[in-house]
């Protein structure tokens, strides 16, 4: 069946993540890594930062001596991991075929022909509703969309149908390709194979002599073929919150009231995605780094806030250990399309508590999540 493809990218996603939590880092050089002072690395930096030559992987020392102005900071990966949750999410609007392929990174299937409508609409909803900007490259397989996001980076929408190969992949250098790396790049370098177009009009028998076995599938990627099959996963694995304590806590009311919100944000999530989950999950980080996850699976699917903290208490109750705590989370996961039964056909507890809930959902919808949590404090 013919599709379009989308590989979305999100832009120095670590450094933008931190730029949105932070606006007085906008427009900034501001790399994230490891410390300068020891062996620590570059992991990304802002575009600002990559004017001065600094990448991803670069010692942390070259760096600052290249852009000694940029601010720098530590990874902050719970942060980043649920950003990429939220991105997921705007993806599974468009479309139930999705391959996450890294934290920031997604390929997308869609109908033949909706691919760059889609993809326009995507870049609008990512940065309208979570701040971030977003590279997105459309084609009819992944090689094309891959190539076609890089070349749109950064914060832009490129398309590469299989009639423009001509025009725009064959002028890229041969390493764009997938599988060049750089000693194979040396090795067509010196037999004259430059870019992608010299790769393409060379003789297939040479090309096995130089590259054995690998020779076929590069020429057919330098056509701008790729018959790779995308196994996409249908659904949303899991949804999750977790919350760093700005110091070590001893009182273990007030990580129980942490979980308490935290409950309530992945129940919201969920039910905004009109679905309910079998599993839940707490994480627990001690003051000295040690974590555990535990879970539970549930005899029935939820969606309910407070079906949700009963297990995740009971759970921190068993597996919580002693003080003191650094960070804990919230986890769903076994997720499936929310069954919704009528609001109004039974009186039982639990129908009671769905009203609640839808209207606290609604308030919530209409003045955000700070009344939330001060209501359902009252409520307690
Ligand atoms: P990338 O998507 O490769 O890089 P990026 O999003 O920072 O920049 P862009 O896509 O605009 O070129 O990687 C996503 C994140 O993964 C990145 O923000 C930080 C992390 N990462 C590392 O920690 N080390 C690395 O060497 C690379 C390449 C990425
Ligand atoms: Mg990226």
């Amino acid at each position: 069946m013919k599709q379009d493809i989308l590989l979305c990218d999100l832009d120095a996603f670590y450094a933008s993540v931190e730029q949105l939590d932070n606006p007085s880092l906008r427009g900034k050089p501001l790399i994230i890594g490891g410390s300068p002072e020891g062996r620590g690395v570059v992991s990304t930096c802002s575009y600002e930062a990559r004017k001065y030559g600094v990448r991803s992987a670069m010692p942390m020392k070259k760096a600052v001596e290249l852009c000694p102005a940029a601010v720098i900071l530590p990874p902050n990966m719970s942060r980043y991991k649920e950003v990429s949750e939220e991105i997921l999410r705007v993806f599974y609007k468009f479309t139930p075929e999705i391959l996450q392929v890294s934290i920031d990174e997604a390929y997308l299937g869609l109908p033949d022909g909706k691919g760059y409508k889609t993809a326009k609409k995507i870049r609008a909803v990512v940065r309208k509703d979570l701040g971030l900007p977003i590279s997105i490259g459309v084609s009819v397989n992944m090689l094309l969309a891959k190539i076609a996001s890089e070349l749109a980076k950064p914060d832009d929408l490129k398309t590469i149908w299989p009639e423009d190969v001509p025009d725009v992949l064959w002028p890229l250098p041969v390493d764009k390709l997938p599988g060049i790396g750089p000693s194979t790049k040396e090795k067509l370098n010196k037999h004259g194979i430059k870019t992608v177009k010299e790769l393409a009009n060379f003789p297939e028998e040479k090309l096995t002599g130089l590259l054995g076995s690998n020779a076929s599938l590069l020429k057919s990627y330098a056509h701008g073929h790729d018959n790779r099959k995308i196994f996409f996963s249908r659904e949303m694995k899991s949804i999750s919150k977790e919350k760093t304590f700005p110091e070590d806590i001893f009182g273990r009311d007030c990580v129980i009231s942490t979980l308490s919100e935290l409950s309530e944000e992945v129940g919201y999530r969920l039910r905004a995605e009109g679905m309910q989950a079998r599993t839940v999950s707490i994480k627990v980080r001690f003051a000295d780094f040690t974590t555990i996850t535990r879970d539970k699976t549930l005899p029935e699917s939820t969606n309910m806030d407070n079906e949700i903290f009963k297990s995740v208490k009971e759970l921190f109750r068993r597996h919580g250990g002693k003080p003191p705590w650094r960070l804990v989370g919230v986890k769903l996961s076994g997720l499936e399309c929310w069954k919704q039964m009528s609001l109004l056909s039974s009186d039982s507890p639990r129908n009671k508590e769905r009203k609640i809930t839808r209207v606290k959902d609604e308030l919530r919808g209409k003045y955000g999540k700070a009344v939330l949590y001060s209501a359902s404090k009252l409520i307690k």
